[in-house]
């Protein structure tokens, strides 16, 4: 399969890949099973391109169900139809069909990644964004001898979460070795592509010099070991201006959400769903973005700088209504 091409136009640099998401089988820890990855890889293809590049990333969807590609630290200002969180920017890429994303970067230098966004399909539908300094630029330090990306996820083994290292059965095979030569300096680029673990991460008798972060330089650090935290998919920003105009209350729980129609059959059928405030989630039909510029009624502006459906609670039966 051609992965990459790419072409020139008036010294931009465009980059085209193609990305087929559908199940393919992985051998690990004395076991085969069948996950959903882009181009039969796990992790997926790399992207290697250079500061201010355009890319363009035609998805195919063959798995079974919808999801989207998220780029993972690439502001893309101005073009928010290529974000992809799903429900947000736009609705999920459904099985058999393609979307292509055109991916534009500005700022960005360094090390960023992409993944799905849908349930848990992030777990494997992942990979690294590597963002060299722009052409006729050099990085903010010396030349490194080498460059290579780790992308540490998990591996699961039925509910068990199980990390390949030497100690577990049937993990030499697979477990990740690098050959150095003494003396000479190598990039390792680190993504911490986990659903739920922070990672700390060293070379057992090495100093390591940080020279970068969320595709940014930093000023060098020199260390012995790092954190690398989650992806948060939940981040809460407060700016203090001058003065506190406002004062909310948010409350967070679990709740049990009972079914639309009472009489029905299946009614005894809970679910637990979480809230804030009482309030919870619901795919909405249209995206968020899509509604915000076609104006498109009932779906904005409820929740204070929100956008969502209400579920509220009344007489014993959680009920959809939308405000
Ligand atoms: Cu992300």
């Amino acid at each position: 399969m051609v992965e990459l091409f790419f072409c020139s136009v008036q010294g931009e640099m465009k980059y085209f890949y193609d990305f087929v998401v559908r199940e393919s089988n992985f051998t690990k820890l004395c076991e085969t099973k069948s996950m959903l990855v882009v181009n039969d890889r796990f992790p997926g293809p790399e992207i290697r391109v250079h500061r201010g590049d355009k890319i363009f990333v035609n998805v195919q969807n063959q798995g079974s169900y919808g999801l989207t590609i998220h780029w993972h630290g690439i502001m893309q200002p101005r073009n928010p139809w290529s974000d992809g969180p799903e429900y947000i920017t736009q609705c999920p890429i459904q099985p058999g069909t393609n979307f292509t994303y055109e991916v534009i970067l500005s700022k960005e230098e360094g090390t960023v990644w992409w993944h799905a966004h849908s349930d848990w399909t992030r777990a494997s539908v992942h990979g690294a964004i590597v963002i060299l300094p722009a052409v006729g630029t050099t990085f903010p330090f010396p030349e490194p001898d080498e460059d290579e990306v780790i992308v540490i996820a998990s591996w699961y083994k039925g509910d068990l979460q199980a990390r390949p290292g030497d100690l577990c059965p049937c993990s030499k095979e697979t477990t990740y070795r690098r050959k150095v030569d003494y003396g000479k300096t190598y990039l390792v680029r680190i993504v911490n592509a986990n659903i739920d673990a922070d990672i700390f991460f060293a070379i057992a008798q090495h100093n390591l010099t940080v020279v970068g972060l969320d595709g940014a330089y930093i000023k060098p650090i020199d260390t012995t070991y790092i954190v690398i935290t989650l992806d948060k998919r939940w981040m809460f920003c407060s700016k203090q201006i001058s003065e506190i105009t406002s004062r909310m209350f948010i409350t967070t729980s679990m709740n049990s959400l009972y079914c639309e129609d009472p009489s029905s059959s299946d009614c005894e059928t809970k679910q637990i769903a979480a809230s804030v405030n009482n309030i919870s989630w619901v795919n909405p039909s249209t995206d968020i973005l899509q509604s915000y510029y076609r104006n498109i009624s009932g779906l904005l502006n409820r929740f204070p700088g929100l956008s969502a459906f209400f579920i509220t609670s009344q007489r014993n039966h959680t009920r959809l209504i939308e405000h």
